[in-house]
């Protein structure tokens, strides 16, 4: 009996060490403001328009509930810490406004879950062994400078119609971003995600001029299906079977049929994308998961003044549909460029070119062109091989050459105006000795000359 007596007294002596929560203060009646560490949760769950501020220094602890939880209009503001070690930290519904300068956090579960219409800036900390942020539809997102989203799952995963700016950095274990239709990402921060790092479908728009990257054996850097993309930063895939931009095709329950086609992409990059392949576009037809997949059959519409490579030695793959390519001065393509089925265009729409072109540009079928801003004077030397027409320019197109199939117009623009050939006559060019030998020999002829000069000084 003794020893029990001092056994309790020893136990209650512990437990007085750590302050008791106290309940969030109600006034008026639906706000609540949270200033102890901790505090109790605000279980408000079926409770419309909610207003719970969280004060520095203070920490809602839901132990294994939910820490906040109201229905729908909640509007939350928190500058010190929510947190649950085996639920969601906030739950609510409809229309949340969340004001983040401090940490939420959910070991277990997500750290937000909440519906439609959610409006959240985070200036502080969002970390859970879930997803961070899971929203429906029109979601207006904002992880500001300096922020930080981290997740043992996705970073942000919604609906429709989100809008999602980063500034800060989301580093995850599953998707970074993942909306649906009509999504609109900005990214100046880091998304680093280990499988794709921004996933969205249809009339998606990325704007992104910070770091987008998949660092995991299977992710994309952007999955997308239609849209635009402007790129002035880095969209990278570290998995050699992962593309920079991967561009689906149409799906739909196995069985039900093609679900029609999708629209153009437009892509505008002056910074770099690369993956295993830098942009692939869905080529095949397949089922899986009870699902029929078709191939993209539209129009990718890419300019590039920037670099585009594949480290799998296939810097883009377009596939089917009117495709085009407008490579800029000073580009770069590292790898194979595959403009597949349909009637492409590939554009050196600039002079000044630099020798960024290692790689063959195959057109593939459909009637292909390829358009040159600068006179056919400016060939330093053009072979016909194994279908092959390789081009060396010199002058003002710069000095580069280009390895081309599958092509059957190539255009130039003469002083004279625009001069277009077909592959036959390019290619008998260099069987009839004259033309191509006196360019060649006029262009030795001035290298000996400015050779001799030089020699004279
Ligand atoms: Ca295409
Ligand atoms: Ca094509
Ligand atoms: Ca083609
Ligand atoms: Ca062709």
């Amino acid at each position: 009996m003794m020893s029990r007596a001092l056994l309790c007294g020893a136990a209650l002596a512990t437990l007085s060490f750590a302050p008791a929560a106290m309940a969030c203060t109600e006034s008026p009646t639906g706000t609540y403001t949270c200033s102890t560490d901790p505090s109790d949760p605000v279980a408000r769950a079926g409770d419309d328009d909610i207003i719970v501020n969280v004060d520095t220094g203070a920490r809602v602890d839901g132990g294994s509930d939910v820490a906040i939880a109201t229905d729908d209009r909640m509007a939350l503001t928190n500058a010190g810490t929510i947190e649950s070690a085996g639920n969601r930290a906030i739950e609510s519904d409809n229309d949340a406004t969340i004001t983040n300068t401090g940490t939420i956090s959910a070991l277990t579960a997500d750290a937000i879950n909440v519906g439609n219409r959610l409006e959240l800036d985070n200036f502080g900390t969002i970390e859970t062994g879930d997803d961070a942020v899971q929203m429906g539809d029109h979601a207006v997102i904002v992880n500001h400078a300096g922020a930080a989203i981290r997740s043992d799952d996705k970073g942000i995963t919604g609906g429709d119609n989100g809008t999602v700016t980063n500034q800060g950095g989301i580093t995850v274990l599953n998707e970074g971003i993942e909306l649906g239709d009509d999504a609109m990402v900005y990214n100046s921060g880091t998304i680093s995600a280990v499988e794709d790092g921004v996933q969205i479908g249809r009339n998606g728009h990325v704007i992104n001029s910070g770091v987008i990257e998949s660092t995991g054996p299977d992710g994309d850097g952007l999955d997308i299906d239609d849209g635009a993309v402007i790129n002035s930063g880095s969209i990278t895939a570290a998995a050699t079977s992962g593309a920079g931009i991967d561009i689906d095709g149409p799906f739909s329950d196995a069985g039900d049929g093609f679900p029609g086609a999708y629209d153009a992409l437009t892509i505008n990059n002056s910074g770099l994308i690369q993956g295993g392949t830098g942009i692939l576009v869905e080529t095949e037809t397949y089922t899986e998961h009870g699902e029929d997949f078709y191939p993209n059959l539209q129009s990718q519409i890419i300019t590039n003044t920037g670099a585009i490579r594949g480290t799998e030695g296939t810097a883009i793959n377009v596939g089917m549909g009117a495709d085009t390519l407008r490579l800029g001065a000073g580009s770069v393509i590292g790898g194979t460029v595959l403009l597949g089925g349909g009637d492409d265009l590939l554009s050196f729409f600039e002079t000044g070119y630099s020798d960024g072109y290692d790689s063959l540009f195959d057109a593939g079928d459909g009637t292909d062109e390829a358009y040159f801003a600068f006179s056919d004077d400016l060939f330093e030397s053009l072979s016909w091989l194994g279908g092959v027409l390789t081009l060396e320019f010199g002058g003002d197109a710069g000095v580069f050459d280009l390895a081309l199939a599958g092509f059957e117009t190539y255009t130039f623009e003469n002083a004279g105006g625009a001069i277009s050939y077909s592959t036959a006559e390019l290619a008998g060019l260099t069987s009839q000795v004259p033309l191509p030998a006196a360019i060649w020999l006029m262009g030795l002829g001035l290298g000996g000359l400015g050779l001799t000069r030089r020699r004279q000084v």
